[in-house]
């Protein structure tokens, strides 16, 4: 695949190491488990997020880093950590955007199971650790477009999605990846109560057609800002499908299993009129209730501080995935 580098929108790696975040490399991996006491960095600056994961970068990982840096991410700013992790839609833990914050603070993610199964000859189960180690884990900024129409540039911290299901060898019988949330009413209130739940039946689910799935921008993110994910971002495991409306970006990962059908969706289920399955970024069609021409992207404290800026087509991504849906009518499949 060719990423297109706009100079307008290079990121040097200054700009993007700048964050604290980066001061707090070894704090990540402490937490999860993978640095001993005596397992100590040289400087900061010196170790890559990369080093920590065990391993060297391999050079068309660093290339692919820096290209995604200069594609994904806007010029001026990333969205502050404190923003990205206070400011949150997870309704299994509130429907307010700050009750996730407060309410997944015990959420347990460590033991984890996460199942690949379905249409594959080779169905795995991840543990909490294999999540984190199974494959090299690599950092994309990416922008996130909610359809209420905020937005916001988060570093994650993952893996491409292609790469797990390549492990579970998917027959050609599959056509789609089906997700789910975990079901768990007594850590995650809003299943267990209507009022707090935004009336969504739980499990939350979502769906991508296997081609979209297997695109290089779709991503598990396990971390964010060079950090372990909170439980309110979705830890320990959650899809970033960036082309698309945030409600497809599922958190907290169960299951993902290949299937021939097109998978039930979450919020297509509770209002098909204003939620579709494809749910592509797209400023042309607006949503029954508000238009999507447009988008407050969150960037740092005060009203004052937050743009509002036009939304581009497939989010800024269009380059690398307008091709999927050549042939459609997007008016129809939004
Ligand atoms: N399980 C689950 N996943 C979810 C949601 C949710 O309520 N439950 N909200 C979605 C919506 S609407 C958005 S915009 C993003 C928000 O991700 P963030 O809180 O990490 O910014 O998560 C998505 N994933
Ligand atoms: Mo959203």
């Amino acid at each position: 695949m060719l990423i297109k580098i706009a100079a307008k929108n290079a990121l040097s790696e200054n700009d993007v190491t700048d964050e604290s975040v980066y001061m707090d490399r070894r704090s990540l991996l402490t937490r999860m488990g993978f640095l001993g006491a005596g397992a100590l960095l040289s400087t900061p600056s010196q170790a890559g997020i990369f080093d920590l994961f065990g391993g060297e970068e391999p050079e068309e990982v660093a290339l692919a880093k820096l290209q995604y840096q200069a594609a994904a991410a806007d010029p001026q700013t990333l969205t502050p950590e404190n923003k990205v992790i206070s400011h949150n839609n997870f309704y299994e833990f509130g429907t307010k955007k700050t009750q996730p914050q407060q309410m997944a603070r015990g959420f347990v993610t460590d033991p984890w199971q996460l199942t690949v199964n379905g249409m594959v000859n080779k169905p795995l189960t991840l543990d909490y650790q294999q999540l984190h180690k199974r494959l090299p884990l690599q950092e994309r900024i990416y922008r996130l477009r909610c359809v209420e129409a905020w937005s916001m540039v988060i570093p994650w911290v993952g893996f491409p999605l292609a790469d797990l299901i390549r492990q579970a060898d998917p027959t050609s019988k599959a056509k789609y990846v089906a997700f789910k949330t975990l079901y768990d009413p007594e850590q995650m209130p809003g299943q267990s109560s209507r009022f707090m739940g935004g009336g969504i039946d739980y499990p939350y689910v979502e769906g991508l057609r296997i081609d979209e799935a297997m695109n290089p921008l779709a991503f598990l993110a396990v971390g964010l800002y060079g950090k372990a994910l909170p439980g309110q971002n979705g830890a320990p495991i959650r899809l970033i499908v960036p082309w698309k409306y945030g409600f497809k970006s599922i958190k907290s990962i169960v299951a993902i299993e290949l299937t021939d059908k097109q998978p039930p969706t979450t919020w297509n289920i509770l209002a098909p009129d204003e939620y579709g399955f494809y749910a592509n970024v797209n400023p042309a069609v607006d949503h029954p209730r508000w238009s999507q021409a447009s988008e407050r992207r969150i960037t740092t404290g005060g009203l004052l501080a937050d743009n509002r800026i036009a939304t581009l087509p497939f989010n800024g991504y269009a380059d690398e995935v307008a091709h999927l849906y050549k042939n459609m009518d997007l008016r129809k499949h939004f």
